[in-house]
């Protein structure tokens, strides 16, 4: 799993607009072919480097999207597919060549389908010097080719617009100031735990287990800790033994309990401890372990408030449809992050288990890293349980977010339905710091 946030950005457009000779001039050097060949590249052709202002980055240059063959349409979904997948939208246009063919069917679309992803269009009309001959017989000027092309985007207000000759390679730093200056915005950064503050310590539970990748902690985990130093408050860290702690011997559970109270009651012995923030597959001991009066709640629900850009209360309201879940209803588990699954893993083995067997007869299905079903397909199902999205950027949740709400679908997360399942109370009770 790459541990670097890499903007993804396409170039998309018709054959011989010059989305190649964009690469090139972006990676300065002959990533991809060019040629006067239409269809030149057929494939996605992917390359990575540091922009200043944008750090590290991956370009996809695809092949056109106005290809007429069959082959045409194999590629022409890849290209659609890709475009679901950037962050940055860069789409290519020869104006003389759009419009002397008379149609803006594939800028229309680009710009209708990166709409409806809720990115950041950004376009390049390629100015070559020989427009002016090209345009001879017609009686169309360039300014005339160009506003023509720029009818079919009527949220004109959101698009950034640059006329650059592609072919010049004095041209590359005015290409890299636009891609920069067309940076997707972060939109508000949320606080990962706002109701966090004061002189108190916060209490980590991190039961690192077989799923635990060696050498490292993960995402939620480290920017939990990074976030409590950078405010100054005191940090508890712990790590419990489930399987000791889950055992069936009161003896053996009861020593792992004692062992975690004296810690907590170490650490809390001044100001109290102010919240125990724990994995949320371990909610089932510490919902049990940590009384009452300690705000209690997980990783996961932190994460997916911090990602969703604040938007909890949607996955908290989608918990209501697990309630009136019955045989023979679907259910979507979604992990946005391709991580190798082992025994106990949350996604495929401890949610789905537990389902089962609160809502017997229920049908799970799984979707993986960056494949996310249409709005079409998202209909199928009950409800989707998604992960924290701790790999996913903020823009990519909420264009998953707006596309179940296109299909009618409730949202909740993995940390909302492991609370969930151990009771209403419990949920309740890992909702509550952050009302
Ligand atoms: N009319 C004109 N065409 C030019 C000029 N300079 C380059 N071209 C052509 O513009 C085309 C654009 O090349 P590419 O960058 O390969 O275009 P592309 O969009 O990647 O094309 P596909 O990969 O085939 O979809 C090439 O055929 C060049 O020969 C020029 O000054 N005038
Ligand atoms: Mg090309």
């Amino acid at each position: 799993m790459s541990r670097v946030h890499r903007l993804v950005i396409g170039i998309f457009g018709r054959i011989n607009s010059g989305k190649s000779t964009l690469m090139n001039l972006l990676t300065q050097q002959e990533t991809s072919i060019v040629d006067a060949a239409p269809g030149t590249t057929a494939d996605i052709k992917s390359a990575v480097m540091e922009i200043h202002a944008l750090g590290p980055v991956r370009i996809l240059d695809t092949a056109g999207l106005d290809e007429e063959s069959s082959l045409g349409e194999k590629k022409r979904m890849k290209t659609l597919a890709a475009l679901e997948e950037v962050d940055l939208v860069l789409l290519v246009i020869d104006p003389v060549q759009s419009f002397l063919s008379g149609n803006l069917d594939v800028e229309a679309s680009v710009a209708a389908l990166t709409r409806s992803l809720l990115k950041r269009l950004s376009v390049v009309f390629n100015i070559h010097a020989d427009f002016p001959e090209q345009l001879a017989g017609s009686g169309a000027t360039i300014e005339e080719t160009i506003e023509y092309c720029r009818s079919v985007f009527p949220d004109r207000a959101g698009t950034r617009y640059t006329n650059l000759d592609l072919s010049e390679e004095d041209n590359s730093t005015e290409l890299v100031e636009f891609i920069e200056s067309s940076r997707p915005e972060d939109g508000e950064k949320v606080d990962l735990l706002p109701f966090v503050n004061g002189q108190s310590p916060v209490f980590l539970h991190i039961p690192l287990d077989e799923e635990s990748p060696g050498g490292r902690l993960l995402r939620p985990q480290e920017m939990a800790m990074e976030y409590l130093l950078r405010l100054g408050v005191p940090i508890g860290l712990y790590r419990t033994d489930l399987k000791l702690a889950r055992s069936g011997s009161n003896t053996i559970s009861g020593q792992e309990q004692s062992k975690f109270s004296e810690f907590l009651d170490s650490i809390g012995s001044g100001t109290g401890i102010q919240l125990v923030l724990t994995d949320s597959q371990a909610i089932d001991i510490m919902s049990r372990w940590v009384s009452d009066e300690i705000a209690l709640t997980t990783f996961s629900i932190m994460m997916i408030n911090s990602t969703s850009g604040g938007n909890l209360p949607l996955f908290a309201r989608g918990a209501d449809e697990l309630d009136q879940l019955k045989k023979g209803d679907k259910v979507l588990i979604v992990e946005a992050c391709n991580h190798d699954r082992i025994a106990e893993d949350i996604g495929t083995v401890q949610i789905p288990g537990k389902l089962k067997k609160t809502c017997p007869g229920v049908i799970i299905d799984h979707s993986f890293g960056r494949e996310f079903p249409t709005p079409e397909k998202l209909a199928e199902y009950k409800i989707v349980i998604h992960c924290g999205g701790c790999m996913i950027s903020t823009q990519k949740l909420s264009a998953r977010v707006s596309r179940l709400a296109e299909a009618g679908v409730p949202v909740t997360n993995y940390g909302i339905v492991l609370a969930w399942l151990e009771g209403p109370d419990i949920l309740q009770r890992v909702l509550r710091p952050w009302r």
